[in-house]
């Protein structure tokens, strides 16, 4: 999609942008297809990053889930990240062309990814993800990093779909330690009346910045719901702080903003 000044008018004032049908046909179904591999355990890492390797990525359960093995895997996970550091294929996604139009015309800049995650929300007992800026789990940075999130199920109010606080991105606001989550958004720092809802279908995207206020509701319905998420930086992305992450264990290597090769033609 062309993006025209409409658009970041719309992605600087409110905070995200949402582009309808960004991935679509057989790029979709592989999506589709390789996220399914993911979540059953069955793709393992190729590549290694900083001479470390995890062996099934990084598997977050859902809670009292990971023991379950009566149930298929894929129905335990909450979520799973830092794939494109050790897999081709989650790369290549992750520099989808259609994703880097948009992201590298937002940011008028390459750019540069930082990490991906699928988000899973198991049928009837994917718990919500509470309010959130993203900016809480990393030091300042300048300009502010930017999400992306693709529905790869049709993402509904019923089974949880992203809902967004527009216009909340321009301030840090605070937050506290939560055993699931990592940071949690004290309530009273937000107008919660303010919160809509973003209903997707398959293959629909959002951009955001990452200061965005969100969160996802529980999944009440019969059907799961995943969807592919990654966050990006310009490519003259400033640390104002020294680096250091809150989301991975400690024995984890220092995951950074990396360069991506733009697509042929992007610039
Ligand atoms: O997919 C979800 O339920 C939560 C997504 C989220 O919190 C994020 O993209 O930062």
């Amino acid at each position: 999609m062309d993006i025209d000044s409409q658009n970041r008018k719309q992605f600087e004032q409110e905070g995200y942008l949402v582009v309808r049908n960004l991935i679509t046909g057989s790029d979709l179904s592989e999506l589709d297809r390789m996220t399914d591999l993911l979540l059953d355990g069955k793709l393992t890492p190729e590549t290694g990053y900083k001479g470390w390797m995890p062996d099934h990525f990084y598997t977050f359960w859902e809670p009292e889930m990971k023991d379950r093995t009566d149930k298929p895997r894929r129905e335990r996970v909450r979520l799973m990240s830092n794939m494109f550091h050790h897999h081709p294929y989650f790369k290549a996604i992750g520099s989808h062309p259609a994703i880097y139009q948009v992201i590298s015309s937002l940011f008028q800049s390459g750019v540069q990814m930082f990490s991906d995650t699928v988000f899973m929300k198991p049928a009837r007992h994917g718990i919500e993800a509470g309010l959130h800026q993203d900016t809480s789990f990393w030091p300042k940075l300048k300009p502010n990093a930017m999400n992306f999130w693709l529905a790869i199920d049709p993402a509904t109010i019923e089974n949880g779909c992203l809902h967004v606080i527009p216009g909340s991105h321009t301030v840090d606001l605070r937050h506290h330690d939560h055993p699931i989550q990592g940071n949690l958004l004290y309530e009273d720092e937000v107008e919660i009346d303010k919160l809509i809802s973003i209903e997707m279908d398959p293959g629909d995207g959002i951009f955001f910045n990452s200061g965005l206020v969100h969160k996802s509701f529980p999944n009440r319905s019969d059907h799961s719901r995943r969807a592919y998420a990654a966050v990006y930086g310009a490519e003259n992305l400033r640390h104002l702080e020294p680096w250091k992450l809150s989301t991975l264990a400690e024995d984890t290597p220092d995951y950074n903003f990396e360069l991506i090769d733009p697509p042929a033609g992007a610039r």
